[in-house]
């Protein structure tokens, strides 16, 4: 006998790709229910081979169901996920509402499985923001060997991590600049076509933003609490794909070849790394990947007595930056942790 499953958010960027990797990686699914908003229902999204029509989150009863992926924001998550993980439902949710609960695992398989077993305090599991899944997983190999002290980090984000409106934006300013059409700014704060900016999130009172914050917050929570993490978070004009300029210092010694054959054996990733054209990856070739993918591997020489990295991190951000790793996160939950009811 199968699982019951729902994806709440199921018409947006993240939720459409929860349900093709659930059907991707034949997720042991009795029944899948498409959830959304009332604009939405009746409508039909894609599930493998097959459709699902998007029934109401309002009135879908959830007891039952067994796992529900969330990603429709934050307010939603807040508002609906304590309710449907009081009727039973774990609740894997994408927004960053939960994500710092003490209570409230944040998770990512290839790091930090081991901290899932707490989930049952709330019945909620947080997934983390998707610049901080790609470079954890990238980080905690070489953590592990050469003990991490402290991360200095530039993304290059896609404009996808700002949803459908995000992308419409790109591609049609973008077009717009071609017809002579010129199309002002909306869900970005300033031109995002041929140009990049330093703005992520809302601004803080220490000038960095909340989405900088979140890569340090939650790096220490998924990782090791020691780790000093400064961020820079930039979007560019890319469709998909997050990339992240890394720079590492180590307590102990660490050379390129040793980071290099320790990247290659480790989980989740894959180690592009010639010195030469073409030698390292760009976010165009890692869309629909699962891999967050590493290049340009180098001595930090800034860095005293070989402690130092720098490197070159991709991934597709709707995949491992989101629905890949909440799925992840489901497959340990029926392996490991949830019984079938009788
Ligand atoms: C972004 N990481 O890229 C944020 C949320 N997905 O906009």
């Amino acid at each position: 006998m199968g699982w019951k499953v729902a994806v709440v958010g199921a018409t947006g960027q993240v939720g459409r790709e929860m349900l093709n990797i659930l059907a991707e990686r034949q997720f042991p699914a009795d029944t899948v229910a498409a959830l959304a908003s009332p604009k939405s229902i009746g409508t039909e999204v894609s599930y493998g081979e097959t459709t699902l029509k998007i029934q109401s989150l309002e009135d879908y009863d959830f007891r039952g169901t067994d796992i529900a992926l969330f990603s429709a924001g934050g307010s939603v998550s807040a508002k609906w996920a304590p309710k449907v993980a009081a009727a039973g439902c774990v609740v894997v949710d994408n927004s960053s509402h939960f994500r710092m609960e003490p209570d409230v695992p944040l998770i990512v398989p290839e790091v930090n499985a081991h901290a899932l077993g707490n989930f049952r305090k709330r019945n909620i599991i947080a997934n983390p923001n998707c610049s901080t899944a790609q470079l954890v997983v990238a980080l905690k190999p070489l953590h592990d060997f050469a003990k991490i002290r402290r991360v200095v980090v530039s993304t290059y984000q896609s404009v996808s991590g700002a949803g459908n409106k995000g992308m419409d934006e790109l591609f049609n300013q973008t077009r717009g600049l071609f017809v002579n059409d010129t199309v002002e700014p909306k869900k970005f704060p300033k031109q995002i076509a041929f140009n990049v900016i330093p703005h992520i999130d809302v601004f803080m009172d220490d000038g960095f933003t909340k989405e900088e914050w979140k890569m340090a917050a939650e790096t220490r929570k998924i990782l090791d609490p020691d780790i000093a993490l400064t961020a820079t978070c930039v979007r560019v004009p890319v469709f998909v794909g997050h990339s992240e300029a890394v720079n590492i210092e180590f307590e102990n010694p660490i050379t390129v070849d040793q980071a290099r054959e320790i990247l290659r054996e480790a989980p989740g990733l894959m180690v592009v790394d010639r010195r030469e054209d073409g030698g390292y990856i760009t976010p165009l070739e890692c869309v629909g990947d699962y891999a967050t993918f590493v290049s340009r591997i180098r001595r930090d020489p800034t860095v005293a007595d070989g402690k130092g990295l720098a490197l070159w991190c991709v991934s597709d951000n709707l995949r491992k930056g989101a629905a890949l790793n909440a799925v992840q996160i489901a497959e340990i939950l029926v392996a490991r942790h949830l019984k079938q009811a009788a």
